[in-house]
């Protein structure tokens, strides 16, 4: 096993993706973009995980998938919440913004991208691995099976800080995974990553450790394997926000086909439509945006580039 550093692109604004960026996320299965949140707006995001875990939901409606809460879970367990606009319309102003959709659409050579999850991930020191997986190993119900993230550091990001770690090139691996629960596994967290790389034929995966400053993004592709190791700080809590899309033209799957424990609870009976009061339609080459988003919340970042 090689761990090395990324490959650093830039770009002129961080919301303008040019064509060798998307080069480059398709050659590596991943892309970083510097400055892609300001600090405010990143204060803005931090100050409202508090109140979530403590159970103070801004619409009153409680998330898809909860870990980590206080005074109920080990003090170091990773807090993972997934489904946050539905809880808190600043978050929401964040993860349906149509400017990550448009980056995330135009990396996948989609002509538009709906909302898929939304997810923070925030490691106290001392907490434990997530487990290596693929995103779109979660997304199987849903034709294309495809999703592409939008990882944003919302602290410094590290290797002393339990950084994510990725391994470029890996989303064209010919290999299989499947539903794990991701957090504090008892075994080696990329014990998926290695039985993975020996079914691709790959003998030495090279493991990438993202190093982020707070407000930068990488771009990862949804089959390229991705994980977490242990925050060996005392100190320093490591925050993040995951923001996926799916295709904007994506339908359910039969029933029965593939698997999906979220995207299963809004499957309509009769229908393989996705809804777009679960999953609105945030951006399209077309300029259509699905109509309740804008009573909804601000798109925070729109009103910034305004
Ligand atoms: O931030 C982390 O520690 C894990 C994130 C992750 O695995 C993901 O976004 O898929």
């Amino acid at each position: 096993m090689q761990v090395s550093s990324p490959q650093l692109t830039q770009s002129a604004s961080p919301f303008h993706i040019t064509s060798t960026q998307i080069e480059l996320f398709h050659q590596q299965g991943y892309l970083i973009v510097n400055n892609l949140f300001t600090q405010d707006q990143v204060s803005q995001i931090v100050e409202r995980f508090d109140p979530l875990f403590k159970t103070q939901f801004d619409t009153g409606i409680y998330p898809d998938e909860w870990y980590g809460r206080p005074g109920l879970s080990q003090p170091n367990a990773t807090q993972q919440m997934t489904g946050l606009w539905r809880c808190d319309r600043t978050l929401a102003s964040f993860t349906l913004s149509a400017q990550i959709a448009q980056i995330n659409a135009t990396l996948m050579g989609w002509s538009a991208a709906r909302y898929g999850l939304d997810t923070c991930w925030i490691k106290p020191p001392n907490a434990p691995a997530v487990y290596f997986h693929r995103n779109n190993t979660y997304t199987s119900c849903i034709a294309p099976p495809s999703t592409v993230t939008c990882w944003v550091a919302l602290s410094d990001v590290a290797l002393k800080t339990g950084s994510l770690e990725i391994v470029p090139g890996s989303h064209f691996w010919n290999c299989t995974d499947k539903i794990r629960f991701l957090h504090a596994p008892k075994e080696d967290y990329r014990t998926p990553l290695w039985q993975a790389a020996k079914e691709a034929g790959v003998e030495s995966p090279q493991i990438v450790p993202i190093v982020l400053p707070p407000g930068s993004a990488v771009f990862l592709h949804g089959n390229l394997w991705r994980g977490s190791g242990h925050n060996p700080s005392e100190t320093k809590i490591r925050r993040s926000i995951a923001i996926s899309s799916l295709a904007g033209h994506a339908k359910f799957q039969l029933p029965g086909i593939g698997d999906g424990y979220i995207f299963e609870r809004y499957r309509r009976q009769g229908s393989l439509d996705i809804d777009e009061s679960y999953y609105p339609i945030l951006w399209s080459q077309n300029g259509y945006r699905t109509p309740f988003l804008a009573d909804y919340c601000e798109d925070a970042l729109m009103a910034d580039q305004a």
